[in-house]
């Protein structure tokens, strides 16, 4: 798709309309991506990002088909690896905005790897997981956020896995910018999306966006899903991890940040100015 630069070089108001491809999703009626997908349309508006300023980055998947149906720069990439991609295009063009979106298969399962390295090294990205505790694609196998117990197709008699829980593990890799949205209230969402883009540093932002057709539980999280506890400290580690690790509620909101760490891209680029005063003979022999 090409992206008419006449209207990102007038100083227009954008609208959600000019951040949508066309395209028309073809996900299942009810489906929650399409909460996700509006809270994010809605979150390019409120910051009025220009759609050439913005890359939309994802693996392989339902969720993962979002670029198609955005009037950005999109990279529908291969199973599990949009947070490599995402970091690559930061690094290689920092002034970009970069989103990496996908399921819990996607980024829990295949790309579990990368969960880790893209957090610890603060890579100035915001992830949008959308995570229907299933793998809608390929038709119903249980995923790492299955619960335990869980029937389908790949599990007859029930997962005997205990459910990943998403936030507590990007809190625990080091993640900056840690949350949770549920597609069933986009406004919300989009607020924290909104707050995702702007923290400088690795934002993950995890919403339970379920799946109508093959694991339906809008009626669990209508009734589980939680404001924070009053007074809650986004600043404190202790306290977010504590909620992360709360079975009986879905907390929905900012659970931490931490704007004090240097950014990877950041960093990079010091490391370029660096390079051309290396030494490198000098810095092989500490290690003779
Ligand atoms: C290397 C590789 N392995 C497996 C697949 C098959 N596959 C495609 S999507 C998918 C899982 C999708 O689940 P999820 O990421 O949760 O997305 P959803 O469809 O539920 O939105 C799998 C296993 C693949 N495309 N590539």
């Amino acid at each position: 798709m090409t992206i008419d630069t006449a209207l990102e070089e007038q100083d227009v108001l954008l609208e959600v309309k000019d951040y949508k491809s066309g395209v028309k999703p073809v996900w299942c009626p009810g489906c929650g991506d399409f909460g996700v997908l509006s809270a994010t349309y809605k979150a390019l508006t409120t910051l009025q990002l220009k759609p050439h300023e913005v890359v939309v980055v994802s693996g392989i998947g339902c969720s993962s088909r979002t670029p198609y149906f955005m009037r950005t720069y999109g990279i529908h990439g291969v199973h599990g690896r949009p947070l490599p991609i995402a970091t690559g295009v930061k690094l290689a063009n920092p002034a970009l905005t970069v989103l990496a979106m996908g399921g819990d298969g996607d980024l829990m399962s295949i790309g579990a790897g990368h969960l880790p390295h893209a957090a610890a090294r603060n890579v100035d990205i915001t992830v949008i997981m959308m995570d229907n505790q299933t793998y809608g694609l390929t038709k119903a196998q249980a995923s790492p956020t299955s619960a335990t117990g869980h029937i389908s197709k790949s599990t007859p008699f029930g997962s005997v896995a205990r459910p990943f829980k998403p936030v507590m593990l990007a809190l625990s890799y080091g993640a900056t910018f840690v949350g949770r949205g549920y597609s069933a209230r986009p406004q919300e969402m989009s607020e924290l999306i909104v707050q995702g883009i702007r923290h400088h540093g690795f934002s993950f932002i995890h919403v339970q966006s379920p799946c109508t057709e093959f694991h339906n539980t809008y009626n669990h999280y209508d009734e589980a899903v939680d404001e924070m506890p009053p007074g809650h400290d986004t600043s404190d580690l202790a306290a977010a991890l504590h909620l992360a690790l709360t079975e009986e509620r879905v907390h929905l909101g900012l659970f931490y940040r931490d704007d004090s760490r240097e950014p990877f891209d950041q960093r990079s680029r010091e490391f370029v100015e660096e390079v051309s005063e290396f030494n490198l003979e000098a810095y092989l022999k500490r290690f003779a």
